[in-house]
């Protein structure tokens, strides 16, 4: 990358230290950092002793095989008895585990929603394992979750993990092709799913997409045996919505078992789950995780990112269909035995402000969001969650991509009041924890940069040849130690699993995480995003987050997403498809060339982008993340390709439609 082209988000300057009352009673001090470099292995070991073990671990990391892990070998325990079972039998049943705030919201703005405390959650959880097992399922066998937002969807989890039969959850807004492809893949038994869930307030079906799916199973030569169902909408599932001999009621089995469940311990090493990922084929990676590395990795850092105390609320708006959900709403929040929000609905539905209302009213003091929700708020206007007191709030969270500077400036001015550290966390599926992110008592924060890899965890920026790029330059993000929460392979694919992370820097035995980065001048680092959307126009390398970040830096822009096109003269040339707020109405009539002059100005002429296109909408994953490859197909003028993992797929007709009209 050019000098030039770095300047725009090295020249960032602000900086916020830690709150002096939060910094004076933080959970991890700066010496953390030190300790866990001398000592990896013992650091982690002390983190994993945050767990209740049934039998202690012989040896913290067995790395004689790489890249195949074993974390706290020999070690046994059960991860929902230490979600579940330890905090009542410490005396803290009565703690609240979930606020549920789900929808249907009544005339009077009241939504169904109750309080689930630790000891509530035992019960139900034991009833389901209970009936899991009635079911057919043993250890070891697969089980997938397709639900709606709902307290059966965390109980169904935790109920999997008791027996010691790994999940698969598949996000409720996903096709029953989708389904079909992971249920075969892992040979799920069971699946567990409910009638619909509440869509802004409307009931939308998922069973029938259940039902579909079990047919394109059995089309692949896979049986799914029995399908548990929460009736969750009540809505009707039709004269051949339903199979006796497959399909079974969660009100008439869970609701009516055993309350008494004596939780198994399991090897460490035992399958947790398998999470589905996309990665450069069309075929979805089974990431395989297991039980007591991947629950060490989680409960220390929801504790230590978030600063987590006995009192807080804490609340992540993720879905449980995504990692996130799975390692900040499930493993890693119950593991601390914290109290959390569930919300089942959308962030806008039934009134703009739905979610500030949530956290005045639960009095939320950590909140974990994405970049991409906070962009779309800012697009609303800060009346909407300035009309609520949110003084509760005292940590914000960021994840999923790189948090553009004016964006992470909006949210910790307008959501936290200028009190709150944000912290940008990076991490992915395949990582399992929080990798690399300021601490909020212990490092300063930069709008932008997700800071320094916690303690215990290594990470560097390296060219093609694995040599460390140094301060101020650009190449390739990669973990360069073993940690407990890593991945250890693609379920049934061990060569995948070499291949696709470790084989790049094979030598060195790093892992490659696919994503572009660099490290100012400070040494702190900056994620650029995936490798594949760096740019090089004419010989210069660009990120597609540098030039989207210098966009929404402009008044009238709301939401921006870059692609570096084909280009006969420069390579790739900078495409740029843009969002107004609403304020700015149509921009006026030179707005293009307004924006391409912003762009010029605050990164330099070589990032002015050759096409700007006013979009009502961008094209979104389910995830949020901003499906770049669909714009390429746009501004290369091709015919847009594969939309099946699109949140609305209408959104490409909008967008090639808007075009070609000339708006
Ligand atoms: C947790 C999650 C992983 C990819 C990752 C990177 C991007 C996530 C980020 C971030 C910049 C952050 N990403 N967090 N980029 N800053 N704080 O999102 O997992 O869905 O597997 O995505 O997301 O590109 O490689 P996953």
């Amino acid at each position: 990358m050019s000098d030039e082209t770095l300047s725009n988000l090295l020249k960032e300057d602000r900086r916020f230290e830690p709150p002096a009352e939060l910094a004076a009673n933080a959970n991890v001090t700066a010496e953390a950092y030190a300790a866990a470099e001398r000592d990896p292995e013992g650091f982690w070991a002390e983190q994993a002793g945050r767990l209740d073990w049934a039998t202690p671990w012989e040896r913290v990391l067995n790395w004689d095989d790489p890249p195949f892990a074993k974390w706290f070998e020999g070690g046994r325990l059960n991860a929902a008895y230490n979600c579940v079972d330890r905090h009542v039998e410490a005396g803290r049943g009565d703690k609240v585990a979930f606020h549920f705030v789900g929808e249907p919201v009544d005339a009077d703005g009241h939504a169904d929603g109750r309080d689930i405390t630790y000891a509530e959650l035992k019960d139900l959880v034991s009833q389901a394992a209970n009936t899991l097992t009635d079911l057919g399922v043993q250890t070891g066998d697969r089980v997938a979750i397709y639900m709606p937002m709902i307290p059966e969807a965390v109980v169904a989890m935790l109920a999997c993990a008791r027996i010691g039969a790994p999940h698969t959850v598949v996000f409720g807004g996903f096709s029953s092709d989708a389904l079909a492809s992971r249920l075969e893949d892992c040979q799920a038994r069971v699946v567990v799913t409910a009638d619909g869930g509440y869509r802004r307030g409307a009931p939308s079906a998922l069973k029938p997409a259940v039902d579909e799916a079990r047919a394109k199973a059995a089309d692949l030569g896979h049986t799914v045996e029995k399908v548990l169902v929460v009736r969750r909408t009540g809505q009707d599932l039709g004269a051949d919505g339903w199979d006796d001999g497959v399909d079974v009621w969660w009100h008439e089995s869970v609701d009516t078992a055993s309350t008494e469940h004596t939780p198994e311990a399991f090897d460490a090493e035992h399958p947790l789950y398998v999470m589905y990922t996309s990665g450069t084929t069309g075929k979805p990676k089974g990431i395989l995780h297991t039980t007591g590395g991947y629950l060490t990795g989680a409960a220390y850092t929801h504790w230590a990112v978030f600063d987590l105390k006995p009192d807080d609320v804490y609340w992540c708006t993720a879905d449980i269909g995504w990692v996130t959900g799975h390692s900040y709403i499930v493993y890693g929040p119950l593991a601390n035995g914290a109290t959390q929000v569930l919300y089942e609905g959308t962030p806008d539905s039934p009134e703009k402000g739905r979610w500030w209302q949530i956290i005045e009213e639960k009095k939320v003091s950590i909140f974990y969001t994405a970049p991409t929700a906070i962009r779309s708020f800012m697009k609303q206007g800060r009346e909407i969650p300035d009309a609520r007191d949110l003084s509760s709030l005292r940590v914000l969270g960021s994840v999923g991509e790189p948090i553009n500077p004016e964006a992470y400036v909006w949210y910790r001015h307008v959501i936290g009041g200028d009190r709150t550290p944000v912290v940008d966390t990076w991490w992915q599926t395949e990582t399992g924890q929080i990798m690399i992110s300021p601490l909020p008592g212990v490092t300063h924060g930069k709008p932008g940069s997700a800071m320094i890899p916690i303690p215990g965890i290594s990470a560097d920026v390296v060219d093609e040849e694995g040599r460390p790029v140094g301060n101020g330059a650009g190449g390739y993000l990669v973990l360069t130690k073993p940690w407990p929460a890593m991945l250890r392979t693609i379920w049934g694919d061990d060569e995948r699993f070499k291949e696709t992370y470790w084989s790049r820097f094979e030598k060195l035995g790093y892992y490659f995480a696919g994503d572009g980065a660099k490290l100012d001048d400070d040494g702190d680092l900056w994620v650029l995003g995936r490798v594949d959307d760096v740019m090089n126009v004419s010989g210069h390398r660009l990120s597609t987050t540098e030039i989207e970040s210098a966009l929404v830096s402009h008044p009238k822009v709301a939401e921006a997403a870059v692609v570096g096109a084909q280009d006969e003269d420069t390579g790739q040339a900078v495409c740029a498809f843009v969002i107004l707020r609403d304020e700015a109405g149509d921009g006026g009539e030179d707005i293009v060339e307004e924006l391409r002059a912003h762009v010029r100005k605050e990164i330099g002429p070589i990032a002015k982008p050759r096409q700007v296109m006013i979009v009502a909408e961008l094209p979104k994953t389910r995830s949020g993340k901003i499906m770049r490859r669909l714009l390429r197909d746009v501004a290369e003028n091709r015919e847009v390709g594969d939309v099946t993992t699109l949140a609305d797929s209408s959104v490409m007709d909008l967008i090639s439609s808007g075009i070609s009209t000339g708006k």
